[in-house]
Protein backbone atom coordinates (compact mmCIF):
# COMPACT_ATOMS: atom_id res chain seq x y z
CA UNK A 1 0.00 0.00 0.00
CA UNK A 2 1.62 3.00 -1.34
CA UNK A 3 -0.21 5.52 1.58
CA UNK A 4 1.48 3.78 4.59
CA UNK A 5 5.21 4.68 2.81
CA UNK A 6 6.45 8.23 4.06
CA UNK A 7 7.31 10.92 1.53
CA UNK A 8 11.41 9.90 2.16
CA UNK A 9 10.69 6.34 1.31
CA UNK A 10 8.74 7.21 -1.22
CA UNK A 11 11.73 10.00 -2.86
CA UNK A 12 14.34 6.99 -2.15
CA UNK A 13 11.81 5.49 -5.29
CA UNK A 14 11.25 8.30 -7.67
CA UNK A 15 12.41 7.85 -11.61
CA UNK A 16 11.01 11.24 -12.02
CA UNK A 17 13.32 14.33 -10.98
CA UNK A 18 10.15 16.58 -9.95
CA UNK A 19 8.33 13.70 -8.07
CA UNK A 20 11.88 13.40 -5.93
CA UNK A 21 12.14 16.93 -5.36
CA UNK A 22 8.65 17.64 -4.44
CA UNK A 23 8.83 15.02 -2.20
CA UNK A 24 12.10 16.45 -0.28
CA UNK A 25 10.47 19.54 0.06
CA UNK A 26 7.12 17.65 1.51
CA UNK A 27 9.27 16.59 4.59
CA UNK A 28 11.41 19.56 5.03
CA UNK A 29 8.50 22.14 4.96
CA UNK A 30 6.17 19.53 6.86
CA UNK A 31 3.74 20.36 3.91
CA UNK A 32 2.02 18.54 1.62
CA UNK A 33 -0.64 21.80 0.40
CA UNK A 34 -0.52 22.96 -2.87
CA UNK A 35 -1.77 25.94 -3.57
CA UNK A 36 -4.65 27.01 -6.12
CA UNK A 37 -3.72 30.42 -7.25
CA UNK A 38 -6.56 31.29 -9.46
CA UNK A 39 -6.27 34.90 -9.24
CA UNK A 40 -6.41 37.15 -12.55
CA UNK A 41 -3.76 40.06 -12.04
CA UNK A 42 0.10 39.59 -11.65
CA UNK A 43 0.20 41.70 -8.38
CA UNK A 44 -2.28 40.21 -6.96
CA UNK A 45 -0.35 36.61 -7.56
CA UNK A 46 2.83 37.58 -6.45
CA UNK A 47 1.27 39.75 -3.05
CA UNK A 48 -0.55 36.39 -2.32
CA UNK A 49 2.63 34.23 -2.59
CA UNK A 50 4.26 36.57 0.07
CA UNK A 51 1.69 35.57 1.95
CA UNK A 52 1.46 31.89 1.84
CA UNK A 53 4.78 31.15 -0.19
CA UNK A 54 6.18 29.24 3.51
CA UNK A 55 3.31 26.95 3.91
CA UNK A 56 3.27 25.60 0.70
CA UNK A 57 5.12 22.62 -1.33
CA UNK A 58 3.44 22.95 -4.17
CA UNK A 59 1.98 25.86 -6.36
CA UNK A 60 -1.01 26.05 -9.16
CA UNK A 61 -1.16 28.53 -11.76
CA UNK A 62 -3.58 28.74 -14.95
CA UNK A 63 -1.81 31.13 -16.76
CA UNK A 64 -4.01 31.47 -19.38
CA UNK A 65 -6.30 33.43 -16.98
CA UNK A 66 -4.24 35.88 -16.34
CA UNK A 67 -5.16 39.30 -17.58
CA UNK A 68 -1.57 40.76 -17.57
CA UNK A 69 0.73 37.79 -18.05
CA UNK A 70 4.37 39.01 -18.91
CA UNK A 71 7.87 37.47 -18.94
CA UNK A 72 9.17 39.45 -15.64
CA UNK A 73 6.55 38.01 -13.98
CA UNK A 74 7.10 34.73 -14.52
CA UNK A 75 10.80 35.84 -13.72
CA UNK A 76 9.68 37.22 -9.99
CA UNK A 77 7.60 33.83 -9.81
CA UNK A 78 10.47 31.59 -10.09
CA UNK A 79 12.64 33.71 -7.91
CA UNK A 80 9.75 33.32 -5.20
CA UNK A 81 9.89 29.82 -5.92
CA UNK A 82 13.35 29.17 -4.82
CA UNK A 83 12.84 31.96 -2.15
CA UNK A 84 10.08 29.85 -0.47
CA UNK A 85 11.24 26.57 -1.95
CA UNK A 86 8.46 25.13 -3.76
CA UNK A 87 7.56 23.47 -7.19
CA UNK A 88 5.33 25.35 -9.80
CA UNK A 89 2.75 23.63 -11.53
CA UNK A 90 0.73 24.83 -14.46
CA UNK A 91 -2.51 23.34 -14.37
CA UNK A 92 -2.58 23.46 -18.50
CA UNK A 93 -4.51 20.31 -19.00
CA UNK A 94 -2.91 19.71 -22.56
CA UNK A 95 -5.52 17.80 -24.92
CA UNK A 96 -4.25 17.49 -28.15
CA UNK A 97 -2.21 15.41 -30.27
CA UNK A 98 1.73 15.50 -29.63
CA UNK A 99 3.00 17.90 -31.79
CA UNK A 100 1.14 20.35 -30.95
CA UNK A 101 1.18 20.08 -27.26
CA UNK A 102 4.93 20.07 -28.05
CA UNK A 103 4.12 24.05 -29.15
CA UNK A 104 1.44 24.85 -26.75
CA UNK A 105 4.33 23.69 -23.70
CA UNK A 106 7.37 25.89 -25.23
CA UNK A 107 5.90 28.72 -27.35
CA UNK A 108 2.98 31.51 -27.41
CA UNK A 109 2.93 33.83 -24.88
CA UNK A 110 3.13 31.82 -21.94
CA UNK A 111 5.82 29.57 -22.97
CA UNK A 112 5.17 27.28 -19.93
CA UNK A 113 8.13 25.29 -20.65
CA UNK A 114 10.42 27.92 -19.59
CA UNK A 115 8.55 28.30 -15.75
CA UNK A 116 6.53 25.46 -14.80
CA UNK A 117 8.20 22.77 -13.17
CA UNK A 118 5.35 20.51 -14.17
CA UNK A 119 2.20 20.36 -15.89
CA UNK A 120 -1.13 18.61 -15.79
CA UNK A 121 -1.96 16.78 -19.05
CA UNK A 122 -5.11 14.77 -20.44
CA UNK A 123 -4.49 11.13 -21.27
CA UNK A 124 -7.49 11.12 -23.72
CA UNK A 125 -5.48 11.63 -26.64
CA UNK A 126 -3.16 9.37 -26.59
CA UNK A 127 0.33 8.65 -25.33
CA UNK A 128 1.82 11.34 -28.22
CA UNK A 129 1.09 13.56 -25.56
CA UNK A 130 3.50 12.43 -22.95
CA UNK A 131 6.38 11.65 -25.83
CA UNK A 132 6.09 15.33 -26.51
CA UNK A 133 6.57 16.58 -23.13
CA UNK A 134 9.29 13.75 -23.02
CA UNK A 135 10.98 15.07 -26.23
CA UNK A 136 11.29 18.52 -24.89
CA UNK A 137 12.71 17.60 -21.96
CA UNK A 138 15.04 15.67 -24.00
CA UNK A 139 15.73 18.83 -25.75
CA UNK A 140 17.32 20.69 -22.93
CA UNK A 141 14.43 22.40 -21.09
CA UNK A 142 16.11 20.40 -17.78
CA UNK A 143 14.04 17.82 -15.63
CA UNK A 144 10.36 18.70 -15.48
CA UNK A 145 7.23 16.49 -14.91
CA UNK A 146 3.75 15.33 -15.81
CA UNK A 147 1.02 15.08 -13.80
CA UNK A 148 -1.55 12.97 -15.78
CA UNK A 149 -5.48 13.37 -15.05
CA UNK A 150 -6.61 9.73 -14.10
CA UNK A 151 -9.83 11.11 -12.65
CA UNK A 152 -11.93 14.49 -12.12
CA UNK A 153 -13.53 15.69 -9.38
CA UNK A 154 -16.37 17.81 -10.95
CA UNK A 155 -19.69 16.45 -11.14
CA UNK A 156 -21.11 14.41 -13.85
CA UNK A 157 -17.32 14.00 -15.74
CA UNK A 158 -17.05 11.59 -18.19
CA UNK A 159 -14.08 9.50 -16.84
CA UNK A 160 -14.57 5.65 -15.89
CA UNK A 161 -12.77 3.34 -14.35
CA UNK A 162 -11.99 1.36 -17.52
CA UNK A 163 -10.43 5.26 -18.67
CA UNK A 164 -8.82 5.54 -15.21
CA UNK A 165 -7.14 2.25 -15.56
CA UNK A 166 -5.59 2.92 -18.84
CA UNK A 167 -4.60 6.04 -18.09
CA UNK A 168 -2.41 4.29 -15.57
CA UNK A 169 -1.54 1.50 -17.43
CA UNK A 170 -0.21 4.28 -20.36
CA UNK A 171 1.71 6.05 -17.70
CA UNK A 172 3.60 2.94 -16.91
CA UNK A 173 5.93 3.41 -20.26
CA UNK A 174 6.67 6.83 -19.15
CA UNK A 175 8.64 6.95 -15.51
CA UNK A 176 11.28 9.08 -16.18
CA UNK A 177 8.42 12.16 -17.44
CA UNK A 178 5.78 11.06 -14.97
CA UNK A 179 5.81 12.57 -11.75
CA UNK A 180 2.09 11.47 -10.47
CA UNK A 181 -1.51 11.46 -11.45
CA UNK A 182 -4.62 14.15 -10.13
CA UNK A 183 -7.17 11.56 -9.03
CA UNK A 184 -9.74 11.39 -6.46
CA UNK A 185 -9.48 7.92 -4.85
CA UNK A 186 -6.41 5.48 -3.28
CA UNK A 187 -7.48 2.76 -5.93
CA UNK A 188 -6.76 4.32 -9.07
CA UNK A 189 -3.08 3.47 -8.71
CA UNK A 190 -0.70 1.50 -6.68
CA UNK A 191 2.88 2.61 -7.66
CA UNK A 192 4.54 4.31 -4.99
CA UNK A 193 6.70 6.32 -6.85
CA UNK A 194 4.05 8.27 -8.01
CA UNK A 195 2.46 11.54 -6.55
CA UNK A 196 -1.25 11.40 -6.26
CA UNK A 197 -2.24 14.88 -6.59
CA UNK A 198 -6.09 15.41 -5.55
CA UNK A 199 -8.10 19.38 -5.97
CA UNK A 200 -11.54 19.58 -4.47
CA UNK A 201 -10.64 19.98 -1.27
CA UNK A 202 -12.60 22.48 1.51
CA UNK A 203 -13.07 22.10 5.37
CA UNK A 204 -16.70 24.07 4.40
CA UNK A 205 -19.12 24.04 1.45
CA UNK A 206 -19.36 20.44 -0.29
CA UNK A 207 -20.22 21.98 -3.94
CA UNK A 208 -19.98 25.29 -5.52
CA UNK A 209 -22.49 26.36 -8.27
CA UNK A 210 -20.66 25.32 -11.31
CA UNK A 211 -20.34 21.26 -10.23
CA UNK A 212 -17.05 21.25 -8.26
CA UNK A 213 -16.90 18.91 -5.40
CA UNK A 214 -15.45 19.68 -2.18
CA UNK A 215 -14.15 16.47 0.39
CA UNK A 216 -12.31 17.62 3.68
CA UNK A 217 -8.75 17.58 4.19
CA UNK A 218 -9.02 14.43 6.45
CA UNK A 219 -11.07 12.62 3.85
CA UNK A 220 -8.65 12.66 1.05
CA UNK A 221 -5.66 12.42 3.50
CA UNK A 222 -7.34 9.18 5.06
CA UNK A 223 -9.38 7.59 2.55
CA UNK A 224 -8.99 8.73 -0.72
CA UNK A 225 -4.87 8.35 -0.45
CA UNK A 226 -4.24 11.90 -1.74
CA UNK A 227 -0.27 13.06 -0.89
CA UNK A 228 -0.32 16.70 -2.12
CA UNK A 229 -3.70 18.07 -1.52
CA UNK A 230 -4.63 21.31 -3.97
CA UNK A 231 -6.85 23.91 -2.05
CA UNK A 232 -7.93 27.04 -4.19
CA UNK A 233 -10.67 29.48 -2.91
CA UNK A 234 -10.00 27.86 0.62
CA UNK A 235 -7.74 29.85 0.84
CA UNK A 236 -7.50 32.47 -1.38
CA UNK A 237 -10.83 34.23 -0.63
CA UNK A 238 -10.05 33.27 3.22
CA UNK A 239 -10.22 36.91 4.83
CA UNK A 240 -6.96 36.29 6.26
CA UNK A 241 -5.39 33.57 3.50
CA UNK A 242 -2.06 32.69 5.72
CA UNK A 243 -4.04 32.17 8.83
CA UNK A 244 -5.72 29.77 6.36
CA UNK A 245 -3.20 28.51 4.40
CA UNK A 246 -1.89 27.39 8.23
CA UNK A 247 -4.82 25.97 9.10
CA UNK A 248 -4.77 23.56 6.03
CA UNK A 249 -1.38 23.12 6.28
CA UNK A 250 -1.92 21.98 9.91
CA UNK A 251 -4.08 19.35 9.38
CA UNK A 252 -3.10 18.10 6.26
CA UNK A 253 0.39 17.15 7.65
CA UNK A 254 -0.88 15.83 11.30
CA UNK A 255 -3.28 13.15 8.64
CA UNK A 256 -0.59 12.20 6.84
CA UNK A 257 1.19 11.92 10.21
CA UNK A 258 -1.46 9.47 11.23
CA UNK A 259 -1.74 7.72 8.13
CA UNK A 260 1.84 6.83 8.02
CA UNK A 261 2.04 5.86 11.55
CA UNK A 262 -0.46 3.20 10.75
F1 LIG B 1 -8.07 18.22 -12.50
C1 LIG B 1 -8.74 19.03 -11.71
C2 LIG B 1 -9.91 18.55 -11.09
O1 LIG B 1 -10.33 17.40 -11.23
N1 LIG B 1 -10.55 19.42 -10.27
C3 LIG B 1 -10.10 20.69 -10.04
O2 LIG B 1 -10.73 21.44 -9.28
C4 LIG B 1 -8.28 20.30 -11.47
N2 LIG B 1 -8.95 21.14 -10.64
C5 LIG B 1 -8.39 22.49 -10.42
O3 LIG B 1 -8.14 22.67 -9.04
C6 LIG B 1 -9.29 23.63 -10.86
O4 LIG B 1 -8.98 24.01 -12.19
C7 LIG B 1 -8.93 24.73 -9.88
O5 LIG B 1 -7.80 25.46 -10.34
C8 LIG B 1 -8.50 23.99 -8.61
C9 LIG B 1 -9.56 23.87 -7.54
O6 LIG B 1 -9.91 25.12 -7.03
P1 LIG B 1 -10.95 25.33 -5.82
O7 LIG B 1 -11.09 26.81 -5.72
O8 LIG B 1 -10.29 24.72 -4.59
O9 LIG B 1 -12.24 24.63 -6.17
Amino acid sequence: DRTLLTYEQRSELSTNTVAKRLFHIMSAKKSNLCLSIDLTSTIKILDMIEKVGEHICLLKTHADIIEDFNTDFTVSLKNLAKKFNFLILEDRKFADIGNTVALQYSKGIHKIAEWADCVTVHSLPGEGILKAINNSCDNGIGSRGVFLLAEMSSEGNLITTEYTAQTVKMASKYPNVLTGFVCQTKESFNDPRYIQLTPGVQFECSKDELGQVYNTPEKVILEKGADVVVVGRGIVTAKNPEAQAVLYKNVLWSNYLRRVSG
